[in-house]
């Protein structure tokens, strides 16, 4: 039986955005209610950090399986279910193989998924796992993984789910939809982290269009952040063996390469890097003062921030928006390093507990 919803009811992004997405009415619907998610200022990060400006996290590690993947994969389920596809595979850092798994599982289709074995964070790999997928470690980078899932697609027997498949891109840009619509406006800039280049390609194609229908009168200025052991676009050529804590980002060779360079030069942007200490510095701070909890990826443009206020890069007053784009939980083996916990064993007394406390 269809639940019978009011009419304000969130179902999913491909519900919200129908007549800005490419399907029809026979197009079954794969959904996970996905989207919609907070758009959370954070003012006393603005304040940590010394900024005279707005910021808004768009906070996608609230999407159903915790990052902003499951955007493109409603879509890229839907039209390959439409399709009559069998099974679906993709190449992954680890955030796009838990989403593929996910909405694979919801349609009852078969999902492979290719990961660098060993580089997959932990929350992750379990997802996969959970979800049922046929979950192949190679031994190689992401890279090697999207090269050989490529081939793979060209026999005509499976459906890739990357972004090389247009319609993720789709389902992606959504998220620019959502954040003129909660803030009412473009924001002047908007700040994400890049990997395979997907993303930043996606919100620049969302905020144009959305500024082409009238619905906002700007578009943001688009900076995007590389890992600096991982920045193809930044040094201007493939790295092979790309190295990063942020293991999401640990790409060397991005599919939509030439879709970030035309976001940053058509809309006066930047795409730069930065390094691992950078990354985890803001990835401590933007939990202690936040109470935001993201995993490392996201706080590479937050990093970069950091890096334009101290180039005073920033003017006065701007409006900035910034994905984050997966959640924390998905990654405890860096938090647990970066937490550098180490308990205060105490006897179980009221006594002992308020001494460490400080309190009598
Ligand atoms: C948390 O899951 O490429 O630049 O295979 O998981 O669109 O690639 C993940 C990428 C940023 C980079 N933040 O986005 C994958 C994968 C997080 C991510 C990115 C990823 P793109």
């Amino acid at each position: 039986m269809t639940p019978q919803l009011p009419a304000s009811a969130w179902r999913g992004l491909i519900h919200r955005y129908r007549g800005r997405l490419p399907v029809t009415e026979a197009t079954p619907v794969v959904t996970l209610h996905e989207g919609n998610t907070p758009l959370i200022p954070v003012p006393n990060f603005v304040k940590a950090i010394g900024g005279d400006f707005e910021l808004h996290l768009k906070y996608e590690g609230l999407n159903p399986t915790a990052s902003f993947k499951d955007r493109g994969m409603t879509l890229a389920v839907s039209k390959a279910v439409e399709r009559g596809a069998k099974v679906v595979i993709c190449a992954s850092t680890g955030n796009t193989s838990a989403s593929a798994a996910a909405y694979a599982a919801r349609a009852g289709i078969r999902c492979v998924v290719l990961l660098p074995n060993g580089k997959i964070a932990l929350g992750k790999l379990a997802q996969a796992l959970m979800y049922g997928a046929t979950t192949i470690a190679i031994q190689g980078n992401f890279d090697v993984a999207l090269r050989i899932v490529r081939e793979l697609g060209e026999t005509g027997q499976v459906e890739v789910v990357n972004s090389v498949n247009p319609v993720r891109i789709e389902g992606q840009k959504t998220a620019a939809f959502e954040i003129c619509d909660q803030l009412g406006r473009a924001p002047d800039f908007h700040f994400l982290p890049v990997g395979n280049a997907g993303n930043i390609t996606a919100y620049w194609k969302g905020f144009r269009e959305y500024n082409a229908a009238g619905i906002v009168n700007g578009r943001p200025r688009m900076f995007g952040w590389q890992a600096a052991g991982a920045a193809p676009i930044v040094d201007g050529k493939p790295v092979e063996d790309p190295h990063t804590v942020a293991t999401a980002i640990r790409i060397g060779n991005p599919a939509s390469w030439q879709g970030a360079l035309s976001a940053m030069k058509d809309s006066g942007g930047r795409i730069d890097k930065v390094t691992d200490d950078e990354i985890l510095a803001a990835y401590r701070l933007v939990a202690r003062t936040e109470g935001i909890f993201v995993e490392p990826a996201c706080a590479a443009p937050l990093a970069g921030l950091i890096r334009c206020v101290r180039e005073k890069a920033i003017p006065a007053g701007s409006v900035i928006t910034a994905t984050m784009t997966g959640h924390g939980l998905k990654d405890p083996d860096t938090a647990m390093e970066q937490s550098e916990f180490k308990p205060t064993v105490v006897p179980a007394t009221l006594e002992a507990v308020s001494q460490v406390i400080g309190i009598r």
